[in-house]
């Protein structure tokens, strides 16, 4: 069955990555041996974080790089993540009326997602989705997110080249460094340089990568566009071109590439712990116990201490009476 998954995959059928993605989505537990037969066939595209604070025009200019690879002929793969809206699957509006053009080309598959709900895990499912796109032979998937709330930080930081996106409205200097992860920047774009301050904001941005980029490989360089008017849009391209040129003879991208790994392994155990931990028995009892804690008497992380020997020395198969005394018992 995984196989002719793969097959109809390979051949870029729409549907199957529909029904599969909804599968992910909604946490479906058979589709944890299909996902760990695609990550083998998943390593080929190019993943690539657009990130920066709400509005700065991150969709247009996702946009404006989609035109650029078409024109190259290479397919793209768009994950955008919604912070507002809980549902998931279908496009969020404004997206889907920007992107819309997009529609009919076999060589664009564009997907939203809320940004909350998963059961897996926000960063796991969205890379995740990008493992299906790539089975499609994308060769390029766009990570869409805001620059804020870890998740979606998590999301671009786990990727080979983030770019980030600020506008003149960014201001001064903190709040340049509020607007989002400016520290996993490889490529600075200020967006809507039609507007004032344009300049000011590129001079602040130049100031502090030239600060903080003493040890590190390279000074990343920082674009003016009008994502609206597609200014600057082919210097964007041009500089990821090179910059994935360059990591690629480094090492950096092999090296990315591990540490890629490292994280996704790393966040799930993380979340497969948790899982594992909170049996349905233990939340319902965890839920009407507190209840009746004397909770100034319990601090959480004692309680949580607890919780945890408990699961320790009897995992999964602790019984009610069980916890009940270790809560009562908690010093
Ligand atoms: N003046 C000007 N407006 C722009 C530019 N780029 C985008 N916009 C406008 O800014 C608004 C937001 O653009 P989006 O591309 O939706 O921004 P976004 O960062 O994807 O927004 P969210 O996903 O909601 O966080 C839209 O009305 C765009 O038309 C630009 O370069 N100049
Ligand atoms: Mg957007």
């Amino acid at each position: 069955m995984t196989e002719e998954i793969l097959t109809k995959l390979k051949k870029n059928e729409i549907r199957t990555v529909s029904r599969l993605m909804s599968l992910i989505e909604n946490g479906q537990s058979d589709s944890e041996e299909i996902m760990n037969m695609l990550y083998a066939h998943a390593h080929q595209a190019i993943r690539i974080g657009v990130t920066g604070p709400p509005g700065a025009g991150k969709s247009t200019l996702s946009d404006g790089l989609i035109k650029e690879f078409r024109s190259e002929g290479k397919t793209v793969g768009v994950i955008t993540v919604d912070p507002t809206s809980p549902f998931s699957g279908g496009a969020f509006l404004g997206d889907r009326i920007r992107m819309n053009k997009h529609s009919l080309d076999e060589g664009v598959f564009i997907r939203s997602m809320g940004s909350r709900g998963y059961m897996g895990g926000l960063a796991r499912t969205s890379h995740y989705l990008a493992d299906i796109i790539a089975c499609t032979g994308k060769d390029y998937i766009l990570f869409e997110t805001v620059g804020v709330g870890q998740a979606e930080v998590e999301i671009v930081k786990n990727v080979d080249i983030t770019i980030v996106i600020l506008v003149p409205e960014s201001g001064d200097e903190i709040q340049v460094m509020k607007a989002g992860p400016v520290e996993i920047g490889d490529i600075f774009i200020v967006n809507k340089s039609d507007r004032e301050g344009a300049n000011r904001i590129t001079q602040l941005i130049n100031d502090y990568l030239e600060k903080t980029s003493l040890d590190k490989e390279f000074i990343p360089e920082v674009i003016q566009t009008v994502a609206t008017e597609g200014r600057g849009i082919k210097e964007l391209f041009h500089q990821c071109n090179k910059l994935l040129q360059q990591f690629k003879n480094s090492g950096t991208f092999k090296l990315r590439r591990l540490e890629q790994y490292k994280t996704r392994v790393r966040n799930a155990v993380r979340e497969e712990l948790e899982k594992y931990f909170w049996t349905k028995e233990k939340e319902a009892l965890f839920q009407k116990e507190l209840m009746y804690l004397k909770q100034d008497n319990l601090s959480p992380i004692k309680a949580a201490r607890q919780l945890i020997k408990n699961i320790a020395t009897s995992p999964r198969h602790v019984g009610g009476d069980e916890l009940k005394e270790n809560w009562n018992n908690a010093p």
